[in-house]
């Protein structure tokens, strides 16, 4: 095997030496070391002392068929040999990115017929941003360009996408964000909904949000509201129910056009083909990365509605923007690759009728823990608030200091899922069975336990 020659602590040295990581407080990752997978296959991963280690998270959201898949490297080997690379600029094209972008017209909802890729959702989302705008100024409304995002929301790490997302410490770093976005109060019941409020009433209060900055900016200079179906990276906050309706009525009422950020929820993870099919809305632009390839290569694309591209292709102006691997054709031969392996395995349908309601089911059983405040999930999407005490919801001591602290439990026995504050969150391959699932479940037990006692010798509890 290729990456097997040398010691976990060569590795790390390799990497300490030269590699600067995403995300990363790069002094302690240095004296602490990487961890560094050599291997996967099925839901494990394999570092390089040969642990085995469930990987709860997926990689990161995005091996949806799970790892070892054969199948998926045939298809790229086989388009690397035939064409492994030709632009799609210049009135070319290539046949996997053509037969791609018919498939996804066909799984969309039916007013979205069309696909603009990019190579990761960073990307797809400044192409969303630029689309937007351009569909308004060739409508004749030059000054409807305001986005208004959601605080909370993560749409990428580009100069626009973070100017667009809703988190507070990227945001911070900006140092000069881009103008033209706006942010309202997220649809987390179990952190922002009043004593006694109904689902029903906060619901209408999350939306009302955004009507309320509608007519604050003034209609007339509003392109766009965006927002993930569920907000992954900022902790699995699914919202309640109805809110999507009333955003898509505020937005249709205003003629605000609605974009869906579904590179997490798209492709299969809530247990429809996209997020807003579960739901049960249509936007005009979707966003999509991660699940479309299953991460084996990095692919992304802006599925674009009728109304926006209509306009875009009856004004028969240039659009100056593009990226050289739009539509790259190993990326997209991959992407059918692994939409024909959902399809054939009923991957999304198994999500909708069985494992994601299993997984709530197994999931519901940690509410009663008593470091637990909420479990919630949606599909293949789960999510364990950890807190102090129940009743106030008092957290167990700095910000994110328990989520942390679990998280290293986590990784201490061989299972992975991601902290986002207090959060433990989990997103699973839709490849996971009950098995996996139940796997995953005796992990969880544990690190809770695990983390309850250190809290207790901590003297948080
Ligand atoms: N939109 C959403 C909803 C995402 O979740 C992006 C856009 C950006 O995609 P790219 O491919 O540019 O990373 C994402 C990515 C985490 C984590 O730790 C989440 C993402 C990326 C990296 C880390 O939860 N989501």
């Amino acid at each position: 095997m290729a990456y097997q020659n040398r010691s976990h602590d060569q590795w790390r040295a390799i990497d300490a030496a030269h590699h600067l990581h995403p995300f990363t407080d790069h002094k302690a990752l240095r004296a602490e070391g990487s961890r560094i997978i050599t291997r996967a296959e099925g839901p494990y991963i394999y570092d390089a002392d040969g642990r085995e280690i469930l990987d709860a998270m997926a990689g990161l959201w995005n091996v949806n068929v799970g790892y070892g898949r054969e199948e998926l490297v045939e298809a790229a080997a086989q388009q690397m040999r035939e064409l492994p690379f030709y632009n799609t600029f210049f009135k070319s094209s290539v046949p996997s990115a053509a037969l791609l972008a018919q498939k996804i017209a066909e799984l969309a909802p039916p007013s979205i017929n069309q696909v603009f890729y990019g190579s990761s959702g960073s990307e797809s989302n400044d192409t969303a941003i630029r689309l937007v705008r351009h569909f308004w100024v060739l409508e004749g409304k030059p000054d409807k360009q305001v986005i208004i995002a959601r605080q909370m929301g993560y749409h990428g790490s580009t100069i626009a996408a973070v100017s667009m997302g809703g988190m507070g410490a990227m945001r911070g770093q900006l140092y000069t964000a881009l103008p033209g976005f706006e942010h309202i109060m997220p649809p987390y019941a179990y952190g922002e909904a009043r004593e006694g409020e109904s689902e029903d009433a906060f619901a209408a209060r999350a939306a009302q949000a955004l009507e309320d900055k509608i007519l604050e900016v003034g209609p007339e200079k509003v392109a766009a509201f965006i927002g993930e179906p569920v907000q992954g990276a900022g902790g699995v906050k699914i919202p309640p129910k109805g809110y999507w309706q009333k955003i898509e009525a505020i937005c249709r009422k205003y003629d605000i056009l609605l974009m869906a950020d579904e590179v997490i929820t798209g492709f299969g993870r809530t247990g429809e083909w996209f997020g807003c099919q579960h739901y049960g809305f249509t936007p005009d632009t979707i966003t999509v990365a991660k699940g479309i390839t299953s991460g084996y290569v990095p692919l992304s694309a802006l599925l674009v509605g009728d109304r926006v591209a209509q306009t875009l292709i009856e004004k028969g102006e240039e659009f100056y923007h593009g990226y050289t691997y739009a539509g790259h054709p190993v990326a997209c031969a991959v992407a059918l690759k692994n939409i024909e392996i959902m399809e054939r395995e009923g991957l999304v349908a198994r999500v909708r009728t069985d494992t994601g309601p299993y997984l709530a089911e197994s999931l519901a059983r940690f509410a009663d823990h008593p470091i637990v405040g909420e479990v919630r999930s949606v599909g293949l999407l789960g999510a364990i608030e950890l807190v102090a005490d129940k009743a106030s919801k008092r957290r167990m001591a700095g910000p994110g200091e328990a989520g942390t602290l679990c998280r290293d439990h986590c990784f201490a026995n061989d299972y992975i899922m991601r902290a986002v504050g207090d959060t433990l969150i989990m997103s699973p391959p839709l490849s996971w069975t009950r098995a996996e699932i139940d796997l995953a479940m005796a992990k969880i037990a544990r690190v809770l336990d695990l983390t309850e006692q250190s809290a207790r010798e901590r003297g948080w509890l």
